[in-house]
């Protein structure tokens, strides 16, 4: 009886082997796996027969079965090992592109409507006699929020809104912009009076829907001299508008609004259809904002104004669905030239 288990004993490590490298998926191997390892499984058997054998060759029984079973284990490993590596060497070769094949021809390449817009609105703008800034996506809390005036309670600084860079949301923290302000915040530390610039380019807000991208792109406005007047904003929005949807009969309209960085503050609509629509913000620089910069607002006064170049981009190209923007689809693409 002995030596009848022991010679089963000495066949399932053999046998576990050759059945495991005749297996070629891990479905199969854990049915193999069942066979030696399972409830009623070959190894599983061995040790529930330890206990018909007698207290003095009970131990040396067992140290056989579990070497046996350590080395239908290490069998199984190895096997598992070798049928994923094979799988994923399949998929690799699967995905393989071979760069020798001729390209599908898939039209020529041309700039996308949005960059179109901001070269457009550029020149408009550059014909008026403003200069073009830039600054980087990344700002500390104080360019984005403080310097503009916008208190550390003020929903624009809630986390739903902002991106953060920082694990922590600490003062100290750094955010993707929220809007291209932080631009004239730099340019008016930095220079003096008369300053004349648009800040065209990305900003990010932590919305995401039908009609709200995560990356947008804004032009801001900013003019700052000593007899700047709410005038001088509705001419220069309104000969923009103009210039950029080809309608000398396009007209402006200002709605009193609120914005913690201009004093006072207006929604800008112009006509389209017939009605209004609304375009952008605009207002008069807050005292406060030229504080920050070191400007005398005793002596200087100055308008800045928002506008989307993605809503610009729609009305002028007659696209309803913001996310065609974003998709990268050719059919969509290939009608800008
Ligand atoms: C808007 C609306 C109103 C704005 C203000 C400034 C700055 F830096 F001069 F204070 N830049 N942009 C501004 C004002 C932007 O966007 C809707």
């Amino acid at each position: 009886m002995v030596n009848m288990t022991m010679q089963n004993l000495e066949q399932i490590l053999p046998d576990a082997e050759r059945d495991f490298a005749a297996c070629a998926t891990i479905q199969d191997l854990e049915q193999a796996k069942a066979r030696y390892l399972g409830k009623s499984g070959l190894l599983t058997e061995q040790l529930k027969g330890l206990g018909k054998l007698s207290a003095e060759e009970r131990p040396a029984a067992g140290a056989s079965i579990n070497v046996v079973k350590q080395g239908v284990e290490e069998a199984l490993k190895a096997r598992r090992d070798a049928i994923l590596d094979a799988e994923q060497a399949e998929q690799l070769s699967n995905e393989s592109i071979d760069v020798t094949l001729p390209a599908r021809d898939q039209g020529k390449g041309g700039l996308h409507p949005v960059t179109l817009t901001m070269h457009r609105l550029e020149q408009i703008f550059h014909s008026i006699g403003f200069e073009v800034a830039e600054g980087p996506e990344i700002e500390s809390d104080y360019y984005n929020f403080t310097a503009l005036n916008i208190p550390e309670d003020h929903p624009a600084r809630a986390m739903h809104d902002t991106f953060y860079i920082d694990a922590d949301h600490e003062k100290q923290a750094h955010v993707l912009r929220t809007h291209t302000s932080p631009v004239q915040v730099h340019y008016m530390e930095n220079k003096t009076p008369p300053l004349k610039i648009i800040a065209p380019g990305r900003v990010y807000r932590v919305d995401s829907d039908a009609t709200h991208s995560p990356m947008f792109h804004q032009v801001e406005g900013l003019w700052v001299d000593e007899n700047i007047s709410f005038a001088n904003l509705k001419g220069v929005v309104q000969d923009f508008l103009q210039r950029f949807f080809e309608r000398d009969d396009l007209e402006v309209r200002f709605r009193p609004s609120f914005f913690p960085f201009t004093e006072p503050s207006a929604e800008m609509d112009m006509s389209w259809n017939g009605g209004w629509l609304e375009i952008g913000g605009c207002g008069m620089v807050h005292p406060e904002v030229f504080r920050h910069v070191g400007i005398d607002s005793e002596k200087y006064r100055g308008f800045a104004f928002g506008l989307g170049v993605e809503r610009l981009t729609m009305l002028r190209y007659g696209v309803n669905d913001l996310r065609l923007f974003f998709n990268n689809d050719m059919r969509f693409l290939q009608q800008f030239g």
